[in-house]
């Protein structure tokens, strides 16, 4: 779709609407200015700021254009693209000669294109022949994924498009701010309320999201089962559930319900801390239109509990009939560009391409002659994220990084930090010299968004595609082109294309009958249709294929027999709990103008004078009781360690609860706090709670 006077369409490089932008090259050709594209459907022309700025993250002044290799002084010096790829090959194989092959692990990230991401897990697997891979993504959809697995056979964000928000009757969202996070999507939100749509907002703080909703409840951070438990004991006994629905659809209810019915009421206000008349109205709300959605966000879902969290409110709306009708269901809303097609083909420790089982025999011989193997050759699962990063400068003792920032977004940062600083070896690929990458043996500098072609798939499961729309820096290469580079040193001269889109087409074979079939996408189909939705099988031979699938499970759910599964859940406490030492909650989060570890957006001027530096939000109560005014310097300590920002008060949070954005590595890094605690099945890290002390520093 390259129109006349050579600007591109494309897609947004941060957050996963994966907003529609047109690129116009800048006279000289050196960047390129963004701007409106009001026929891509998910944002119809708006952005965020961090959008519209993106394209300053392409100017050399702030990116990455030479390779970097550390030299015996300890330094990091400029050097060829053969010096620094023969190094990262020789470090890597030495490591696995060495110790063997599971001593080499391999970081990925959600942010990377459908095709680096199914490269890199190709990668691990065939080239260096190690089970130990794992990406970010663990540290974001994981608790949603499994729960989604568990209760539909199936894992995908939305089940639905976007658009048909609007014209629900009620929408529950359950820890996103999205006013913050994806601002275009606020949108849909405003138009249900305007259609006569009811909102309830679950947060612990009222947010700018919390702000539009009809009903905003503030439950202490990490209770959020509770309180999904408590609704649904609720339901049960004002007798508003689905019977039909529950025999003809699901399988399950009455063990979900048992363990429903032991959370009362009472039990449930004292646990989250908001009274029962304000849960009966929620079930009010949710139980009065003909169609309603649950929607999670990293809230309840970055929880030592978050699968089971997640389960209770599929459960609700199970239990409702909620799911697998038209306008009605639960969906999580995923979070980096690539955050669903990231977690599809195979970067994950545990999963082959097609969001196959590495476990499943089948999967292992499809995927093993697609990439012309011995199925035999594939190695076994690996660690979760936080156990991989856990593990370094141990049992693996190199580690390639593509696409995360671990040393600012990790939880324990400061102690991953030290196992990051213990590896024999460590190679990072960016666009700019993150706080992960200053610790890096090598440095590659790769093509950027603007600069690349490739496909991402957004929170509705929409295959997208970017495409470059500039001609990158010399000195600088692609993911794939990295890949291919160490694949050939490392003796697999085949296998490791760097046209993205002949990897897409491999891709497609990967995935040909796996639950996450993309074999019916093509690039060309995907520019003329606005995206592609998955599952979109291929047709047999001169038929035509699928036309994708917009909407999931309104015939059947994924599951052998087509129902959807009740889960028994039932409240546990966070891992950790305040007590005399540490008195108070810490959660941790976002603000609208800095990304994730910030290290794209805090090169951005703008986005820095909308954001300068972290903060910790407080009561002003607890302000009161500490003795903190606004803008004073606060130390916040954890069992982890202690970090240092200024306060912000403000009485739009809990006065048990204090709050920190993310996105500054140094003094004032949140992460130096949080608790690695796991989820059991996800592997999830508790990033939403832990206890901490405040005082002023
Ligand atoms: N500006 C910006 N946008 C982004 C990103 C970014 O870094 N910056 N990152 C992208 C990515 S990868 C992701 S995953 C998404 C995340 O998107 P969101 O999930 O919307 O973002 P968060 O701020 O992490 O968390 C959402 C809310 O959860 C609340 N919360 C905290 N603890 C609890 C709890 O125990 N229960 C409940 N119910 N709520 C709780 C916080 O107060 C916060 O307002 O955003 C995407 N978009
Ligand atoms: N306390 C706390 N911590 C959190 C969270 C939280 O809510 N609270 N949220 C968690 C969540 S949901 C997430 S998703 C993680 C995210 O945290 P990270 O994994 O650190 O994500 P980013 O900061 O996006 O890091 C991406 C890195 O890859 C680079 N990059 C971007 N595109 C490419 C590419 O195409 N190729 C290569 N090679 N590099 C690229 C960027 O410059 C950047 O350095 O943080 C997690 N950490
Ligand atoms: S909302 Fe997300 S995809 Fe849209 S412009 Fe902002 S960061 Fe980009
Ligand atoms: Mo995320």
């Amino acid at each position: 779709m390259h129109t006349s006077d050579s600007a591109t369409d494309t897609h947004c490089p941060y957050c996963a609407l994966q907003c529609g932008m047109r690129l116009r090259p800048d006279p000289g050709g050196a960047t390129v200015a963004v701007e409106e594209r009001a026929d891509f459907p998910v944002n119809r022309g708006a952005l965020c700021g961090k959008g519209r700025t993106a394209p300053a993250v392409l100017s050399s002044r702030v990116r990455l254009t030479e390779p970097l290799v550390r030299t015996h002084a300890g330094r990091l010096e400029p050097a060829t693209w053969e010096e620094a790829l023969d190094a990262v090959a020789g470090g890597l194989a030495r490591t696995g000669r060495t110790y063997g092959p599971d001593a080499v692990g391999v970081f990925g990230g959600g942010g990377l294109t459908n095709e680096k991401a199914y490269a890199l897990g190709k990668f691990a697997r065939v080239a260096l022949r190690t089970s130990q891979i794992d990406y970010n993504g663990r540290f974001c959809m994981s608790s949603a994924a499994a729960a989604h697995q568990r209760a539909f056979g199936l894992d995908r964000g939305l089940p639905f498009p976007l658009a048909d928000i609007p014209r629900t009757g009620c929408v529950i969202l359950v820890g996103s701010n999205l006013a913050e996070t994806m601002p275009p999507a606020l949108r849909y939100l405003t138009e249900l309320k305007a259609n006569g749509g009811t909102l309830i907002v679950i947060d612990p703080r009222r947010t700018r999201t919390a702000e539009q909703a009809d009903l905003h409840l503030a439950p202490r951070p990490g209770t959020d089962l509770a309180l999904a438990l408590g609704l649904l004991h609720l339901i049960v006994a004002e007798g508003r559930t689905d019977e039909e629905f529950i025999a003809a659809r699901t399988t399950g209810w009455q063990e979900a319900r048992a363990a429903a019915m032991a959370h009362w009421p009472e039990l449930v206000e004292r646990i989250t801390g908001i009274p029962v008349p304000r849960l009966r109205e929620a079930v009010a709300m949710f139980c009065a239109p003909e169609s309603a959605m649950v929607l999670t966000a990293r809230g309840p879902e970055q929880q030592s509990k978050g699968t089971d969290t997640v389960g209770a409110w599929i459960n609700l709306c199970l239990a409702t009939g909620r799911a697998g009708r038209p306008l009605s269901g639960y969906g999580c809303l995923t979070g980096q560009g690539n955050g669903q097609g990231g977690r599809e083909h195979g970067q994950k420790a545990d999963q082959l391409p097609g969001y196959r089982k590495l476990t499943d025999p089948a999967a292992r011989a499809h995927v093993a002659e697609v990439w012309g193997v011995d199925p035999d050759s594939l190695p076994g699962p690996g660690r979760s994220a936080y156990e991989l990063l856990d593990a370094l400068g141990t049992d693996v003792k190199a580690l390639l990084l593509m696409g995360s920032n671990p040393v600012v977004s990790a939880p324990r940062a400061a102690h991953v930090e030290d196992r990051i600083r213990s590896l024999d070896f460590l190679a990072v690929a960016d666009v700019v010299l993150s706080e992960t990458a200053a610790l890096a043996d090598v440095v590659l500098p790769v093509t950027q968004w603007a600069e690349e072609t490739g496909t991402t798939t957004n929170l509705e499961g929409r295959v997208l595609l970017r495409r470059r729309a500039l001609t990158p820096p010399p000195g600088v290469r692609s993911d794939l082109d990295v890949l291919h580079g160490l694949a050939a040193r490392l003796g697999v001269e085949k296998g490791f294309p760097t046209e993205p889109e002949e990897v897409f087409e491999e891709l497609r074979r990967a995935s040909a009958g796996g639950p996450a079939d993309y074999s019916g996408i093509t690039y060309a189909r995907i520019e003329a249709e606005q995206g592609v939705f998955w599952p979109c099988p291929e047709g047999p031979e001169g038929a035509a294929g699928s036309p994708g699938t917009e909407r999931l499970f309104l015939d059947r759910f994924a599951t052998d027999d087509g129902r959807a599964r009740f889960v028994p859940v039932s409240h546990r406490d966070a891992a950790e709990v305040p007590d005399a030492d540490y008195p108070l909650l810490l959660t941790t989060g976002r603000v609208v103008a800095q990304y994730q570890s910030g290290a794209q957006t805090r090169r951005v001027d703008e986005l820095n004078a909308a954001a300068p530096g972290p903060f910790v939000e407080l009561h002003p109560r607890l302000a009161a009781r500490i003795g903190a005014v606004d803008g004073c310097p606060l130390a916040v300590t954890s069992r982890r360690g202690r970090a240092v920002a200024p306060a912000r008060i403000t009485d739009t949070i809990r006065a048990d609860t204090v709050f920190m954005p993310f996105h500054w590595p140094g003094e004032g890094r949140a992460n130096t706090l949080t608790n690695p605690a796991l989820d059991p099945t996800s592997r999830m890290p508790e990033f939403k709670v832990c206890a901490v002390r405040v005082e002023p520093a």
